[in-house]
């Protein structure tokens, strides 16, 4: 088995700290129940800040390393790049958000993806359209001619209505920040902390770390690193399911996005996960909602096979949260 070093970043130091801890019992509990030979695998928990004592028990059990740092640069989404600062024990690095489940073994991913590379998912979105030749301009950087089709309008959703009719040989290749495998020596950490600093002066307003993992990945393939797609199953989000596109069965890692923002603070686990299912269903009766109304009604009388597969899900859940989480919480 080709081993990897696994690491997660939380940020317990910020607003969203609570959120944080819930998501990461939720990881670990996922990696304890799920992960099979996955455990094997060395788990680095990166703290932005001081973990709570929940996160560090289960983290225990797990085996993980810990480390605490501070925020970097004007944290948020910048301190995804501490992940990249572990003491590396493998070659390779998975860095993962901490809204991720693991729902079975990922420790074939090496032998998945076929050869020694780079990998990540397409985006939810398209990028920042009207930035993003500015951007690769600035940073010396040709316009890639590759185009990688946004989950949301290959799988046409809602989410995609604005854009679904737009060119899609415009669609440079944009990536979702919440997966990414690496080679260490490929130094993606690197450049990708530089393009982070240096589209944040070009495009103040950017929200999100995905441009600058973009422009990196384009730099360092130009620099001869290769680079894959990673297979559906280890990137599975809603849309997959929402569509039936990927069934969770077949589901390695889940991207559980919006998973603990909470309403009150006076929430507990339990509320999150009605939270998220509220959520979630409300997304998938949306889903077709830019189609005819034909469409739409087809979609309203077929879904209940995707209603189903949800409901698996919120069952794993929920049983992560009574076997290890609620006694933490
Ligand atoms: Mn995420």
């Amino acid at each position: 088995m080709q081993t990897f070093d696994v690491v997660v970043v939380s940020d317990f130091s910020g607003p969203a700290a609570r959120r944080f801890e819930i998501m990461t019992l939720f990881f670990l509990a996922s990696w304890l129940e799920f992960g099979g030979n996955t455990r094997e695998l060395p788990l680095h928990i990166v703290c932005i800040g001081e973990p709570p004592e929940s996160v560090l028990t289960l983290g225990e059990r797990c085996g993980a390393r810990f480390s605490t740092h501070t925020p970097l640069l004007f944290g948020g989404f910048a301190n995804k790049l501490r992940g990249f600062e572990v003491s590396r024990e493998t070659d390779h690095i998975l860095l993962l958000d901490s809204d991720m489940l693991i729902l079975s073994d990922i420790s074939e991913l090496p032998t998945a993806l076929g050869s020694d590379c780079m990998a990540a998912a397409a985006a939810n979105s398209r990028g920042r359209q009207m930035h993003w030749r500015e951007i690769h301009k600035s940073l010396g950087l040709t316009y890639p001619k590759d185009n990688l089709i946004p989950l949301n309008l290959e799988l046409d959703t809602f989410k995609c209505a604005k854009y679904r009719d737009c060119n899609r040989n415009e669609l440079a290749p944009y990536y979702n920040g919440g997966i990414v495998y690496a080679p260490w020596e490929s130094r993606l950490g690197d450049v990708w902390r530089e393009h982070l600093m240096r589209i944040s002066e070009i495009d103040p307003d950017c929200v999100s770390n995905q441009p600058s993992l973009a422009t990196a990945i384009h730099e360092l393939q130009l620099a001869g690193v290769q680079f894959r797609l990673l297979p559906d199953e280890y990137h599975g989000r809603w849309q997959h399911i929402s569509t039936g596109t990927v069934p969770s069965r077949d589901i390695k890692l889940f991207h559980t996005i919006r998973f603990g923002r909470r309403r009150s603070p006076s929430d507990t686990a339990e509320q999150d996960i009605k939270n998220y299912r509220i959520y979630t269903l409300k997304e998938l009766c949306k889903l077709r909602a830019h189609r005819s109304l034909a469409g739409r009604m087809a979609h309203y009388m077929t879904m209940h096979v995707e209603i189903r597969d949800w409901f698996r899900i919120f069952k794993l859940m929920q049983l992560l949260n009574d076997k290890y989480v609620h006694e933490l919480e």
